[in-house]
Protein backbone atom coordinates (compact mmCIF):
# COMPACT_ATOMS: atom_id res chain seq x y z
CA UNK A 1 0.00 0.00 0.00
CA UNK A 2 2.84 2.28 0.79
CA UNK A 3 4.53 1.30 -2.65
CA UNK A 4 1.34 2.82 -4.75
CA UNK A 5 0.89 5.62 -2.85
CA UNK A 6 4.07 6.61 -3.00
CA UNK A 7 3.98 6.16 -6.80
CA UNK A 8 0.43 7.79 -7.14
CA UNK A 9 2.38 10.94 -5.44
CA UNK A 10 5.30 10.59 -8.15
CA UNK A 11 3.11 10.89 -11.16
CA UNK A 12 1.27 14.11 -9.67
CA UNK A 13 4.54 15.79 -9.01
CA UNK A 14 5.47 14.54 -12.87
CA UNK A 15 2.23 15.91 -13.99
CA UNK A 16 2.70 19.22 -12.22
CA UNK A 17 6.61 19.68 -13.15
CA UNK A 18 5.01 19.32 -16.98
CA UNK A 19 2.26 21.87 -15.95
CA UNK A 20 4.45 24.18 -15.21
CA UNK A 21 6.98 23.88 -17.75
CA UNK A 22 4.47 24.24 -20.21
CA UNK A 23 3.17 27.49 -18.71
CA UNK A 24 6.99 28.45 -18.98
CA UNK A 25 6.92 27.90 -22.30
CA UNK A 26 3.52 29.77 -23.39
CA UNK A 27 4.76 32.71 -21.05
CA UNK A 28 7.84 32.96 -22.97
CA UNK A 29 6.76 32.58 -26.08
CA UNK A 30 4.24 35.61 -25.38
CA UNK A 31 6.97 37.58 -25.03
CA UNK A 32 7.07 40.36 -27.69
CA UNK A 33 10.91 41.25 -28.71
CA UNK A 34 9.48 43.51 -30.65
CA UNK A 35 9.76 43.73 -34.88
CA UNK A 36 13.01 46.00 -34.21
CA UNK A 37 11.46 48.84 -36.89
CA UNK A 38 13.90 51.99 -35.03
CA UNK A 39 13.86 55.50 -35.99
CA UNK A 40 16.64 57.51 -34.83
CA UNK A 41 16.21 61.61 -34.72
CA UNK A 42 19.65 63.08 -34.67
CA UNK A 43 21.13 67.20 -35.54
CA UNK A 44 17.50 68.15 -34.32
CA UNK A 45 15.43 66.30 -37.36
CA UNK A 46 14.81 62.75 -38.02
CA UNK A 47 17.29 60.84 -40.43
CA UNK A 48 14.73 59.70 -43.04
CA UNK A 49 11.73 61.57 -43.98
CA UNK A 50 9.21 58.38 -43.95
CA UNK A 51 9.16 54.94 -43.00
CA UNK A 52 7.57 51.44 -43.26
CA UNK A 53 6.83 49.40 -40.36
CA UNK A 54 4.25 46.28 -39.51
CA UNK A 55 1.41 47.51 -37.03
CA UNK A 56 3.04 47.29 -33.79
CA UNK A 57 5.88 49.18 -31.25
CA UNK A 58 8.79 51.53 -32.97
CA UNK A 59 11.77 52.43 -31.25
CA UNK A 60 12.73 56.11 -31.55
CA UNK A 61 15.64 56.43 -30.43
CA UNK A 62 17.18 59.96 -29.70
CA UNK A 63 21.08 60.95 -30.39
CA UNK A 64 20.74 64.68 -29.29
CA UNK A 65 21.77 65.94 -26.48
CA UNK A 66 18.53 67.08 -25.80
CA UNK A 67 14.87 66.25 -25.16
CA UNK A 68 12.86 65.33 -28.10
CA UNK A 69 8.77 65.10 -27.66
CA UNK A 70 7.16 62.94 -30.25
CA UNK A 71 3.25 63.15 -31.03
CA UNK A 72 1.38 62.35 -33.96
CA UNK A 73 1.06 65.72 -35.92
CA UNK A 74 2.84 68.40 -38.13
CA UNK A 75 5.10 71.58 -37.75
CA UNK A 76 5.50 71.20 -33.59
CA UNK A 77 1.31 70.70 -33.05
CA UNK A 78 0.04 67.71 -31.65
CA UNK A 79 -3.26 66.51 -34.16
CA UNK A 80 -6.72 66.50 -32.62
CA UNK A 81 -7.02 63.23 -32.23
CA UNK A 82 -3.61 61.47 -32.13
CA UNK A 83 -3.85 57.88 -32.58
CA UNK A 84 -0.50 57.85 -30.81
CA UNK A 85 0.55 58.51 -26.87
CA UNK A 86 2.79 61.55 -27.28
CA UNK A 87 5.82 60.39 -26.17
CA UNK A 88 9.05 62.60 -24.46
CA UNK A 89 12.08 60.73 -25.09
CA UNK A 90 15.30 62.56 -23.15
CA UNK A 91 18.69 63.37 -24.93
CA UNK A 92 20.54 60.42 -25.84
CA UNK A 93 17.74 57.97 -24.46
CA UNK A 94 15.31 55.98 -26.51
CA UNK A 95 11.11 55.26 -26.18
CA UNK A 96 8.73 52.90 -27.30
CA UNK A 97 6.23 54.04 -29.28
CA UNK A 98 2.89 51.94 -30.10
CA UNK A 99 1.27 51.85 -33.57
CA UNK A 100 -1.82 50.05 -33.08
CA UNK A 101 -3.65 50.47 -36.71
CA UNK A 102 -2.67 50.76 -40.06
CA UNK A 103 -2.31 54.52 -41.60
CA UNK A 104 0.13 56.68 -42.41
CA UNK A 105 0.92 58.89 -39.39
CA UNK A 106 2.39 62.33 -39.35
CA UNK A 107 4.79 62.36 -36.59
CA UNK A 108 6.66 65.84 -35.40
CA UNK A 109 8.36 67.64 -32.50
CA UNK A 110 5.87 69.48 -30.05
CA UNK A 111 9.55 71.11 -29.01
CA UNK A 112 10.91 71.34 -32.64
CA UNK A 113 8.74 72.25 -35.07
CA UNK A 114 10.33 71.52 -37.83
CA UNK A 115 10.81 68.13 -37.33
CA UNK A 116 9.09 65.64 -39.12
CA UNK A 117 8.69 62.16 -40.50
CA UNK A 118 5.45 59.97 -41.94
CA UNK A 119 5.46 56.72 -40.81
CA UNK A 120 3.58 54.31 -43.02
CA UNK A 121 1.96 51.67 -40.93
CA UNK A 122 0.61 48.82 -42.56
CU1 LIG B 1 12.59 67.79 -30.56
Amino acid sequence: MRERSAAAGLSATAILAALVLLLGACSSGSQSPGNGATVTMSGLAFTVADITVPVGDVTFVNKDGVEHLIAEGDNGIEAASPRIQKVGIPGNAQAVVTFSAAGDYHITCLIHHTMKIVVHVQ
